[in-house]
């Protein structure tokens, strides 16, 4: 737990978020903002800022979430495809310093990648 994490305090139920799956060490919700319908995040559920302080283990257990999840997520909005990806950094567009894996559905003529 990160004091004035976002996704800390979501991990804690003190701002709520639509859960979408979780395991023991990892949560999937909806994002707040999303990019398209079913936009989901993934998130480790101990406090990490970028991907290079991710354990391998948590790494693989996040990794796995976004596998199991991204067929379903598409399946359930109707998506052709996916984006599924991380930003890492401030200047790559990070905004939130805890990891988050972004699982973006996107549709044939949507526009194009994010
Ligand atoms: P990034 O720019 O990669 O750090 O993405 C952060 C994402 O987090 C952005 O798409 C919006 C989302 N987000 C920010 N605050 C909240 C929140 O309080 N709840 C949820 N569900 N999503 C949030």
């Amino acid at each position: 737990m990160s004091e004035d994490c976002i996704f800390c305090s979501i991990v804690d139920g003190d701002i709520p978020a639509r859960t979408v799956h979780e395991t023991d060490g990892a949560l999937a919700f909806l994002d707040a903002n999303p990019l398209a319908p079913g936009h989901t995040l993934v998130i480790p559920k101990t406090h990490h800022g970028q991907i290079g302080d991710l354990p391998a283990d948590l790494a693989g257990e996040v990794f796995d979430v976004v596998t199991e999840l991204t067929p379903r997520i598409r399946s359930a909005v109707d998506a052709d495809a996916a984006n599924v990806g991380i930003n890492d950094g401030e200047a790559a567009g990070q905004e939130v310093p805890h990891v988050h894996v972004h699982v973006v559905p996107r549709f044939e003529g949507d526009g194009g990648a994010p």
